[in-house]
Formats: C-alpha cells, sequence, structure tokens
C-alpha cells in the first residue's frame, strides 16, 4: 500500500526565520490562482511595526506643487483598480546557487499571487502636482531596526523612477483578496508595484516623498542590487523587473511514482511581456516537449499554469525539467546568473524521481 497522499494534509507556511517573521508558500500545493492570505509568503527585514489609528493617512512631499496628507476615507473615495498581481521575492530560488550566496535560503516558495485593490499612485501624484524636475518617488514603511552593516535604526524604505512610479497599475493597495491588506502584508497600504520583484512593493507606507537625486537608502544601493563579479562591485545594477521563470508542483522533488500516466504540473511568470511557451523535459534537458498552456493566452502580471501527460512505462530516475519563454523572446538559461547576494534565480526548473 501506499501511502496517503499528501494533499489529505492542509498544507502550511514554510518557516525559514521567526525573528523577523521569514516564510514561504508551500507553492507546491497551490492551486488557486489568488492564494489565501495564509498561505501567502512572508518576508520581513524588521520587527512587525507597532500600528494605530493614527497610521491610517500618509503624507506626499517633496517636489510637489501641493504637499498633502491622504486618510484612508481619501483613498477609498477615489477611483480603483484591481489586479491579480504575482508578487515574487527576488530571493526566490536563492538556495539553488552554486556556490552559496548571503541571505535568506529561500527555495521555491518566496512567490505568491492574488488580487490588489487600490489607487493608482498617479492619481495621487495629479492631485498633488509635480515639479518638472522630479525624478524619483521614495516610499517609507513604517517598520524599522538595525542593519549589521548600519550603526543606527534603519528604516524599510525604496525608490521607483518617476516613470514607474506614475504607471497606471502601480497601486496604493489597500484591499488583499477582497478584505483589507492582511497586518502581515501591509496594512492600511501597501505600494504594489506589477513586474518588478517584490522588494518594491512597500508595505505599510508611512510617506512618499518625490525627488530629483538619485535615492541612497541601504535597500536601494546595498541590498538589491546585482553583483555579478565576487571580487568587486564591477558591473553592478539594480535588481527591477522578474526574469522569465517556471516552477514545477508536481511530481514533486525526490517522488517515487509508479509507472503509468502521470500529470508534470506548474506555473510560470515573467516580469515583461508575458508567457508564451513552456516547455517540459523529461530527459533532463535532452529533448524538449512543447506545452499546451493551460490558462492561455497568459496574462501579463500573472502567472500561469501548464500541465503535461507523460506516459512511463520504463522504471528508472528522471530529472524533469521546464522552461519558459516570454513575449520578449526571454527564456530560462540552464545555468542561473550567480552573483554575490543570490537574486533573480531562473535556471531551468528541475525535480528529480524515481520510477519504480
Ligand atoms: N515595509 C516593508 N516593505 C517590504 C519589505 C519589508 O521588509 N518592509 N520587504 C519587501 C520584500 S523584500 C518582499 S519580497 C515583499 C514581501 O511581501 P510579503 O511579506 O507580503 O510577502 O515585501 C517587500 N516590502
Ligand atoms: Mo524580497
Amino acid at each position: 500500500m501506499r501511502n496517503p497522499p499528501l494533499y489529505f494534509v492542509q498544507p502550511y507556511l514554510k518557516t525559514k526565520k521567526i525573528h523577523p517573521e521569514n516564510q514561504e508558500t508551500p507553492i507546491e500545493f497551490i492551486s488557486d490562482r489568488s492564494i489565501p492570505s495564509s498561505l501567502f509568503y512572508r518576508r520581513n527585514h524588521f520587527p512587525y511595526p507597532k500600528l494605530t489609528s493614527e497610521n491610517y493617512r500618509f503624507p506626499i512631499t517633496g517636489l510637489v506643487r501641493h504637499p498633502r496628507i491622504f486618510s484612508w476615507n481619501d483613498l477609498k473615495r477615489l477611483p480603483s483598480k484591481t489586479l491579480k498581481v504575482v508578487l515574487e521575492c527576488s530571493g526566490n530560488k536563492r538556495s539553488f546557487f552554486e556556490p552559496k550566496t548571503f541571505g535568506e535560503q529561500w527555495e521555491k516558495g518566496a512567490i505568491s499571487q492574488g488580487e490588489w485593490r487600490g489607487v493608482p499612485l498617479r492619481t495621487l501624484l495629479e492631485i498633488t502636482g509635480i515639479e518638472k524636475e522630479a525624478e524619483e518617488v521614495i516610499v517609507e514603511g513604517y517598520d524599522y531596526g538595525y542593519r549589521s552593516d548600519l550603526d543606527r535604526l534603519y528604516p524599510y524604505a525604496r525608490s521607483l523612477p518617476l516613470e514607474k512610479a506614475v504607471h497606471p497599475d502601480t497601486l496604493i493597495a489597500y484591499e488583499y483578496n477582497n478584505e483589507p491588506i492582511p497586518f502581515k502584508h501591509g496594512f492600511p497600504f501597501r505600494l504594489i508595484v506589477p513586474q518588478w520583484y517584490a522588494m518594491a512593493s512597500v508595505k505599510w507606507i508611512k510617506q512618499i516623498h518625490i525627488t530629483n537625486t538619485a535615492f541612497k537608502g541601504a535597500f536601494q544601493t546595498i541590498d538589491y542590487v546585482y553583483y555579478p563579479s565576487r571580487e568587486n562591485d564591477e558591473g553592478a545594477y539594480p535588481v527591477t523587473t522578474m526574469n522569465v521563470n517556471s516552477t514545477i508542483q508536481s511530481p514533486l522533488d525526490m517522488e517515487i511514482l509508479n509507472t503509468g500516466r502521470h500529470t508534470i504540473r506548474g506555473i510560470a511568470w515573467t516580469g515583461i511581456g508575458s508567457i508564451s511557451n513552456i516547455e517540459v523535459s523529461i530527459y533532463d534537458g535532452e529533448t524538449w516537449n512543447k506545452m499546451r498552456i493551460e490558462a492561455s493566452p497568459c496574462k501579463s502580471y500573472e502567472w500561469c499554469t501548464w500541465a503535461y501527460e507523460w506516459d512511463v512505462s520504463r522504471k528508472g530516475e528522471y530529472i524533469i525539467k521546464s522552461r519558459a519563454i516570454d513575449s520578449y523572446n526571454r527564456s530560462q538559461p540552464k545555468k542561473p546568473l550567480w552573483n554575490k547576494k543570490g537574486y533573480g534565480y531562473n535556471a531551468e526548473d528541475q525535480v528529480k524521481v524515481l520510477v519504480e
């Protein structure tokens, strides 16, 4: 008798660290197109901030014509938009880099998606007006703490180039899956930046400031920078849009299967355009089968799901791989682009199975 299938057990978050709380989504067990918040991955740099009703408002200051404070009621009165968006931590899959890199050793679950509702940041900037010289929009969260490389308390803050900040789909979100955003995911207001790795989507918005100088914050210039060289900072460039990527959800890595028919299935996503093709190999990347994409056409901002029926009669070990191609003809490389801090891993996904 085989063991009962794992899906009889409720899936739960996989804890990487408790303080601050870093947990990944059990991505292999997700079939919802909108992940319930209880299974949404959690990535925090600092302890959770302490919020009161005082925090249900934030100012927009700097190079604006009419600086002002926006309240919860202001936001609720403005026209809103709901978008289904993938949020992927730029450290997702970091644990697969060889040689190893510093940072949280994420496996495949530092990624989730769901429906965010909010007001385009653009709408707020139309209300305040922006000065001609404006170049960057700095968004600061309420959380702060110590970093080992700086000797003072430091807030979580990030900047966006003005062009991305005024993109009509860059949102000041206040709902996730039709509920107020859960506290751990940024209540009451969170920035949502579709197509960028999720470090850009600042939680617990405290203030927004417009400048004409390049923001030098630690989460802008020390972290979330690709350092392709091990020895020095040569060739460094900032982490922005998500790479094209895919993850096999079934079978599980190291699963033991019987001969017969099995469904190989998973998800695929990208940070520009949309997924145009997904291929699967059951012979360790030697030959590839093109796949019918289930949810075709794949939409921008979301992941698509894919499936392939595999008939296997020969017993033995198999390495199953998936690779996605996007509408800009980007595809997953055989080897990841190694970088010192381990961001943007997107090599062909793989699982190993034994058929007996
Ligand atoms: N204020 C604040 N915003 C933040 C962070 C943070 O630590 N503080 N972490 C960022 C990173 S690196 C990621 S991957 C996502 C994680 O969002 P989640 O915890 O809702 O999954 O939030 C981003 N926004
Ligand atoms: Mo992240």
